[in-house]
């Protein structure tokens, strides 16, 4: 599979690695514009210059390929020879087959061009017809691309396909960066179970709470609590303003963020995307609440929009989840044992609803029962230069057998924070 970029010369090598970092960043465009699809971007280059070039997005619904062929036919006309709009009619399933050059778009922009792309090209029929035969029909001569797609539709028969057609293909370039992108959409395509990350931050001393007069009172309580108005908003976060801003971006990438009522009780949180950029859908914050204890006046209940979920083991038709499915939230009632709901259930019903990518931002319970029902795929822990005390139970409270071990280990900086990143499971290895 992984083959090294054709056309042996150092500087042809270099080129390739150019585009297909090209067609990366254009991939990345796509993010919270194309789930339940995959990020994809497409670079088409014909003698050393870019012709055409584009990104995936689900209300777009052409495909990067197709995207950058129409790029490459809509140029201007003296530069192909006077070439017509709508020359792909890829995204129409109609007497014409998807994804074929039509007669009048019998151009000259993309034959002998190579695409770089950081996806293998589909071969099926999905919302649009297959990739490979619009880039047969418009004589693409070379294509390198990053992975296969971990779709099963697909999976290596698209790379058949273009290859019988007499194109040559090369595959793995940059394929870790195309991996990380894809990871969602692969574990999701596979296993239709999103992909759950979670996200905490720590004190140097491993702890989650900082300290405050208030909260080493009564930490209890069925009510939201005010913010905590006599500590400066700066001193009350653990983590740095540049931490807080990647957290938005990861929220930001993700499909619904779950969180555990103690967190809501404790913190009154929003769990809102507040980057401000575009997304499809917006995100789904969910919470876990077996008693339904979540407040009316609460920040998340307040600002309901259906965009609020939560799971509980209480009575659907209960008094209180009337009150809350009034409110505008959704309430639905998860299996599981007496008080304890079945996180796997949760996650498969968040999978059902296309949801590739969950942020798991909570506590210390919801967080370790996450862990012990296996759901976390991976983690994201942000440590703050801090030291709350040294304090609490520990591991000897949470029923843990064993520690676990994390693999493929980054690390970055965030203002004066540490993020270190790792994974649980190997997210293209079906469980
Ligand atoms: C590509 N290029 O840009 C994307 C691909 O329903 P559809 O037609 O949108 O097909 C969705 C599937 O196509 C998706 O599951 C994945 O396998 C592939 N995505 N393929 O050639 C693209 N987004
Ligand atoms: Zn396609």
């Amino acid at each position: 599979m992984n083959e090294p970029a054709s056309s042996g010369s150092v500087s042809a090598v270099a080129a390739d690695a150019v585009f297909m970092d090209r067609a990366l960043a254009l991939a990345a465009r796509g993010v919270a514009l194309t789930s339940p699809n995959p990020m994809v971007g497409a670079v088409l280059v014909r003698d050393g210059l870019v012709v055409g070039e584009g990104f995936h997005t689900y209300d777009g619904v052409r495909h990067a390929e197709i995207v950058a062929l129409e790029a490459a036919v809509k140029r201007p006309a003296e530069k192909h020879g006077g070439l017509v709009d709508r020359a792909f009619r890829h995204d129409i399933k109609s007497a014409i087959p998807s994804g074929v050059l039509t007669p009048e778009g019998a151009c000259e922009a993309a034959r002998g061009a190579t695409l770089y792309i950081n996806l293998e090209p589909c071969c099926h029929t999905g919302r649009t017809g297959p990739c490979t035969q619009a880039l047969i029909a418009a004589g693409v001569s070379r294509v390198v691309a990053a992975m296969a797609d971990p779709n099963p539709a697909v999976a290596g028969r698209g790379f058949k396909q273009l290859r019988a057609a007499g194109i040559e293909v090369s595959i793995g370039l940059r394929e870790a960066e195309a991996r990380r992108l894809a990871e969602a959409f692969a574990k999701w395509i596979v296993s239709r179970q999103p992909l759950v990350t979670l996200k905490s931050a720590l004190t140097l001393d491993g702890q989650l709470v900082l300290p405050h007069p208030r909260l080493s009172r009564s930490h209890r309580g069925g009510r939201a609590r005010p913010p905590l108005p006599r500590i400066a908003l700066k001193d009350r976060w653990i983590s740095s303003p540049e931490s807080r801003s990647e957290v938005q971006r990861m929220r930001h990438a993700s499909d619904a963020l779950l969180t555990g009522i103690g967190t809501v009780l404790a913190d009154d949180p929003l769990l809102t995307d507040r980057t401000g950029l575009p997304r499809r859908r917006k995100l789904l914050r969910v919470v876990m609440d077996s008693r339904l204890r979540l407040p009316l006046r609460s920040k998340l209940a307040r600002s309901a929009d259906k965009d609020l979920t939560v799971f509980t083991r209480a009575k659907e038709d209960s008094p209180k989840a009337r009150a809350l499915r009034r409110a505008g939230i959704e309430v639905v009632r998860v299996a599981g044992r007496g008080a304890k709901p079945d996180l796997r259930a949760v996650v498969e019903e968040l999978g059902r609803r296309e949801m590739l990518s969950v942020l798991l931002e909570a506590g210390a319970t919801l967080n370790s029962a996450a862990l012990s029902a296996g759901i976390v795929d991976k983690m994201r822990v942000f440590f703050a230069p801090k030291v709350a005390g040294f304090s609490g139970a520990g591991a000897a409270s949470n029923g843990f057998q064993a520690a676990r071990e994390l693999h493929d280990l980054t690390m970055a900086q965030f203002g004066a924070d540490f993020a270190v990143e790792g994974y649980l499971h190997d997210v293209y290895r079906t469980r």
